[in-house]
């Protein structure tokens, strides 16, 4: 039994002294009271002896114990607010407890349990949420058989779920009815769920290669049925291409989403009954974005895939979230990279690793893909365990190679089907497969901190060698000073002055396969022979490493990359980086009180990609947007000063403007797609790349007049509140946003969703009154601190969206954090957390701020009465 609050430590795991075989879960359902009645089969291990069991528990109020059917005296058990400890068990192998316990769902404001939205009731088990419905082994690695009767008014409840298949329902007596689930797959305790209330179905039907047939259920409120088809088609794209790619078939006659509108996080991949967060369910071209219809294909994908890897093969412990995390977003990447763009999605996925990931494991909460200890497990699901996990995925099939890869993936499911497994059962099954020593590749799991490449370059036009020194390190990170050596695989490319791609033969002085060279010393020295000029190297293609790299390398250089790269994605990281160069000088000179100037080389870069009509309009989209200001920041490092950052780049984005006016004219009067709006991947990028340039053009010539009629005529909420947030974030308080944010809000006012993004684009208005504004829009309708997506559209944008506008240098923007996370701690202490990682990157600011937000940091410590999640967080921060 673990204590919230008390470190936990990988290396005292220890299986448990009983298994569970079944579990019969019985449920009266009232928003007050609701009896849970837990019958569970228990086996005594051999070699436990007489050891009591200790069963968690959180919140329950407890009722009854039977045990072998008969009532417990008392002197065998005690009741603690962690959990119920029994003593004396029989002596038998086998037997069985009966737990009553009652709880008020309605009553539950954590959202974790068994609890109510928006008069449905439904349960979040993960990670330790099923002790807040009964007394159990609340681990993973506690896998048992459930069958779960429901029982409920008709007319409150009509639809009764849970996981696996319907086996039998009925009336019972003054107006309850019964509905009884079996679900035959052993299942650790985090994948229970429960469902019920009255909702709307949308149902298809999907066959698996194998030919079984299944009937596929999407439950929503009354009257969204119409905004459930997208999220379906999803589902059965991805259905049929996890068959295809990864050979894995759906298992249960039955697939059930149901989407709720209070939710933590994304979503849930409870066995045969996902539960969604209704933003990644719903969408209609008046309602939904192209991010968000993205968003959805890649979550419902994401819950998919975990039937395979999370809950056919779950985790031994919670230290291993990234066994089934990681490899689980590795696999949602390569679907969206299938269906969509690859080097569009690579570039995405890349932004928002360096977006979240780096400054994660540069500061104070950095920790190990795989932790070796947690205050609190909750916090644990970062973007270090999903987003770098991935790329430790990644770059194992980078290592071995496609085929090699997929072997060892089969061998996986193969051996480990039914199992809680490790890190250390994953890489073995590679190790097996292939005969390759992942030892030194392990390292990527069990050390925290993004590693660095220094590198210099050498030509010698007589010899005609090129020499390319390599050294790798790692900074220190919290409780790691010394880093072992890491195998790195980079990728690597050479091009000519004309621009050819140079092939890497002739090299000595390294592992290398293809394109890739093994980085596994502190230091290589790579020679390579016969070249003919000196050629420009190309480094970390396709992001291969999720590492930093130090190379001087000339703008000139850059620029080459830029137009000749053959691998797309280089071709954009070309263009970042000769762009993240010059805002970084123009920072400077900001503070430097000069004025800051576009070089040309930069500017014709950009313009010759963005009418450059080869390439799709994703990738011009995203090579002219420029790296953001949270961008520049990280890669600035230290005594950051968020006013001079903006300042910088909004002077660099209206040179670049200025020069552009013509290509953005024409983009934006050809580029849109006609006919009815589709959210498909082509017409998205078309739309990404309108509204980049019409950004771009509201600093040359367009007034924020000519904007209100563009919004107002917008048939899609992508070109909506796109130009909406343009004409909000360029003239702020300007008569014109004023007014499309009151046409828009009386629009949506019904549609709280649509109202997240208005509330959001008002939180990251860069403006020193957008405090205010965040604290008045609080006391609207709109708002509410019960809803985590109110809180995340409106708090969450402003702490962690809006650098100039929550960095005041007096200040009160910290104070006003502080103040919400103590109250919101006391709802919602998982959200709270999660909103206050906003300022993981406090230290790096310049001194005045530094000190503001430590003492907002302070403020909250000092409670007495903190969760341990919050408590976790701010003591990370502070230490
Ligand atoms: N396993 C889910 C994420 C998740 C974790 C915890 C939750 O509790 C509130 C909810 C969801 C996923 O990876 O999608
Ligand atoms: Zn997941």
């Amino acid at each position: 039994m673990s204590r919230p609050g008390q470190e936990v430590r990988l290396e005292d795991y220890k299986p448990t002294d009983f298994e569970i075989e079944t579990v019969d879960l019985t449920f009266r359902l009232t928003p007050s009271r609701t009896i849970v009645t837990n019958r569970i089969a228990l086996r005594r291990r051999s070699g436990g002896g007489n050891a009591p069991l200790i069963l968690d528990g959180d919140d329950l109020t407890f009722v009854d114990l039977k045990i072998d059917d008969r009532t417990a005296d008392s002197s065998r058990f005690s009741v603690s607010p962690s959990g119920l400890e029994i003593r004396d068990l029989p002596e038998t192998e086998f037997f069985t407890l009966e737990i009553v316990t009652e709880i008020a769902p309605a009553d539950n404001t954590k959202l974790m349990g068994l609890y109510r939205s928006n008069g449905i009731y439904c349960t979040q088990c993960e990670a330790e949420g099923f002790r807040r419905i009964t007394y159990f082994l609340d681990r993973p690695d506690v896998l048992a058989i459930y069958t779960t009767r429901i029982e409920a008014p008709i007319k409150e409840a009509p639809l009764l779920l849970s996981n696996g298949n319907l086996k039998e329902r009925g009336p019972l007596s003054e107006g309850w009815h019964y509905a009884i689930w079996h679900d035959p797959h052993p299942k650790p305790s985090y994948l229970f769920a429960l469902v019920a209330g009255d909702l709307a179905v949308v149902r298809d039907d999907f066959t698996t290669a194998s030919g079984k047939p299944v009937k596929l259920e999407i439950y929503v409120e009354h009257g969204k049925e119409a905004r459930a088809a997208y999220a379906m088609d999803a589902l059965k794209r991805s259905m049929r291409w996890d068959e295809e790619r990864f050979g894995r078939e759906y298992d249960l006659s039955v697939f059930m989403i149901v989407a709720v509108s209070d939710f933590n996080m994304g979503a849930m991949e409870n066995k045969g009954l996902n539960v969604f967060n209704d933003k990644y369910v719903l969408a209609d071209p008046e309602t939904a974005t192209d991010t968000d219809y993205a968003n959805i294909e890649a979550i419902i994908a994401h819950e998919y895939f975990h039937n395979w890897t999370g809950n056919r093969i779950t985790c031994r412990d919670w230290f291993q979230l990234c066994l089934k995390e990681g490899l689980t977003v590795y696999r949602d990447h390569e679907f969206s990279a299938d269906t969509r763009s690859r080097p569009v999605k690579r570039i995405a996925e890349v932004r928002l690793l360096k977006a979240h990931q780096f400054p994660e494991d540069s500061g104070p909460l950095a920790h190990p893909v795989r932790p070796k200890r947690y205050q609190e497990i909750n916090n644990f699901y970062t973007a270090t365990v999903y987003e770098k996990g991935s790329e430790v995925v990644r770059m194992l099939a980078t290592i071995l190679g496609a085929e090699a890869f997929k072997s060892g993936l089969d061998l996986y499911f193969e051996r480990h089907d039914g199992d809680a497994a490790t890190i250390e059962d994953f890489l073995t099954c590679f190790e097996d497969a292939t005969g390759t020593d992942l030892s030194q590749f392990s390292v990527w799991y069990h050390q925290a901190g993004t590693p660095v490449l220094t590198i210099g370059s050498r030509f010698d036009a007589s010899g005609r060698t090129l020499t390319v020194d390599i050294e790798q390190s790692v900074p220190p990170t919290p409780g790691e000073d010394r880093k072992k050596l890491m195998h790195i695989p980079l990728r690597m490319g050479l091009f000519d002055p004309d621009g050819g791609e140079i092939r890497m033969r002739d090299v000595s002085g390294i592992d290398i396969s293809g394109d890739v060279l093994h980085i596994t010393d502190r230091n290589h020295t790579v020679v390579f022979q016969n070249v003919q000029a000196r050629p420009t190297l190309s480094l970390n293609r396709s992001f291969s490493a999720p590492v930093n790299i130090r190379y001087e390398q000339s703008s000139s250089d850059l620029a080459h990359l830029a137009r000749y790269e053959t691998d797309t994605y280089s071709r954009w990281q070309a263009l970042n980086d000769l762009a993240t160069r010059e805002l970084i000088a123009a920072t400077g000179a900001t503070l430097g009180g000069e004025t800051v100037q576009c070089s040309n080389a930069l500017i014709d870069a950009l313009l010759s990609t963005v009418s450059d009509a080869r390439l799709e309009p994703a990738l011009r989209s995203q090579a002219i947007t420029l790296p953001g200001e949270a961008d520049i920041a990280r890669e600035i490092g230290t005594d950051i000063d968020p006013d001079a950052i903006f300042a910088a780049r909004s002077a660099v984005s209206d040179d670049i403007a200025r020069h552009g006016r013509d290509a953005f004219e024409s983009v934006v009067e050809n580029i849109l797609p006609g006919g009815r709006y589709s959210p498909d991947a082509e017409s998205a990028g078309q739309r990404a790349l309108y509204l980049s340039a019409l950004n771009y053009l509201t600093r040359a010539a367009l007034p924020p007049d000519a904007l209100l009629p563009i919004f107002r005529s917008a048939d899609n909420m992508t070109i909506m509140s796109g130009v909406l947030g343009i004409l909000v974030h360029r003239f702020p308080g300007s008569a014109g946003a004023e007014t499309a944010l009151a046409e828009f809000e009386l629009r949506f006012r019904d549609n709280p969703l649509v109202i997240d993004k208005w509330l959001a684009i008002q939180a990251t208005i860069p403006d020193p009154g957008t405090l205010e504004r965040v604290m008045r829009l609080m006391g609207t309708r709109h708002f509410s601190i019960e809803n985590p997506n109110r809180v995340r559209a409106l708090i969450g944008s402003f702490a962690a969206g809006n650098p100039t506008g929550f960095n005041l240098p007096d200040g009160t923007a910290y104070e006003f954090l502080a103040e919400q996370i103590i109250g919101l701690d006391k709802r919602n202490p998982q959200v709270a957390a999660r909103v206050l990682t906003a300022m993981r990157s406090w230290k790096s600011l310049e001194p005045i701020r530094r000190d503001k937000a430590r003492a907002a940091l302070a403020v909250i410590a000092q409670q007495s009465d903190l969760s341990p999640d919050v408590r976790d967080i701010t003591d990370r921060m502070l230490g």
